[in-house]
């Protein structure tokens, strides 16, 4: 049987010797920003991770096979691909392989890959969730029903404001997912280092964070568990300015009737436009700040 995986070498090395790898997804890079910075911030991101001792394993469906570390060449393609590769979820999957296109991987689709190969670690930016306006719209994204079923944590900067935080924050209680703020009682809202909402669990070490993964996937809760991480004072935005371009954005997308998969890809790069550039900023410093953390967190994983 095949099982489509392509774990690039040092990924699969790594991971036989039990050393710390930290999965990354690539949507963001593809869909949530402009070409160069994506394939700057990719690289980057990757580098962060390795110096803080962990591998880095960018996730992307490329040549019908689902990619585990992926080449500078590969995240390149992908990076100038942008809104033309495929934006992939869970219920894409199966058709991207056997289409041999590129596709971009989501938080969730990430999160399945990941379990494959048996990365439990992934950084991103931000997470999708429960959009303004879900009673009507329905849109949900399919991440959260992700963290509900698969063991993978996921360190975020929290959930953006381009989403209801609230029904986000509902939806997981149900689901059963843990939101763990490091070092943070507030729920980080992305651009801003906090919000008005509280997390499940303030922990103040990597250490700590690990512990807690390991005692819940050793118990059998099975699920992802979300790691909230502030964006870093330096870069984060002021509240009332950001706002008011995620309330312009929001009022576009309704104008445009933008739809479905669309809608996360179009306030992301409206916001982008709209701060010229400026939450582009912030959004790399943030990704950069959530890999440092998860390396951190996968070499305390597998020390416990
Ligand atoms: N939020 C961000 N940046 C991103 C995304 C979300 O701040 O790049 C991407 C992630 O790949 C996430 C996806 O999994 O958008 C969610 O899309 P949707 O809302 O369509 O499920
Ligand atoms: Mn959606």
């Amino acid at each position: 049987m095949k099982n489509y995986l392509d774990i690039a070498p040092e990924v699969a090395q790594a991971l036989a010797q039990g050393k710390p790898v930290v999965a990354l997804e690539s949507t963001i890079i593809s869909h949530g920003m402009p070409y160069p910075q994506n394939v700057e911030m990719a690289a980057k991101t990757e580098q962060v991770i390795r110096d803080h001792g962990a591998i880095p394993a960018t996730i992307a469906i490329m040549d019908g096979q689902l990619k585990v570390g992926l080449s500078p060449d590969d995240i390149e393609k992908l990076a100038q691909a942008g809104l033309d590769a495929a934006k992939v979820s869970r219920r894409d999957m199966a058709f991207i392989v056997t289409s041999k296109a590129i596709g971009a991987t989501t938080v969730a689709s990430t999160m399945i890959i990941a379990a494959m190969a048996g990365i439990k670690i992934f950084a991103t930016g931000g997470i999708g969730g429960v959009h303004r306006g879900a009673a009507q719209s329905f849109d949900i994204s399919a991440d959260l029903e992700e963290l509900a079923n698969t063991d993978v944590a996921v360190i975020c900067a929290g959930i953006k404001s381009i989403l209801d935080l609230g029904l986000t924050l509902e939806y997981l209680e149900t689901k059963g997912v843990p939101v763990i703020g490091y070092q943070t009682d507030s729920l980080p809202a992305f651009y801003a280092r906090a919000s008005q909402f509280n997390v499940d669990y303030n922990l103040q070490t990597p250490a700590d964070i690990a512990q807690a993964l390991t005692a819940k996937w050793q118990m059998g809760l099975s699920g992802g568990a979300i790691i909230a991480n502030p964006v870093p004072l330096e870069a984060a935005m002021p509240e009332a300015e950001i706002n008011q371009y995620i309330q312009q954005a929001l009022q576009e997308a309704a104008q445009q009737n933008v739809k479905g998969k669309d809608t996360t890809p179009f306030l992301l790069a409206r916001v982008s436009e709209l701060t010229k550039g400026k939450s582009l900023a912030t959004n790399i410093a943030l990704v950069l700040n959530n890999a440092k953390l998860a390396a951190q967190i996968a070499i305390a994983y597998q020390a416990q």
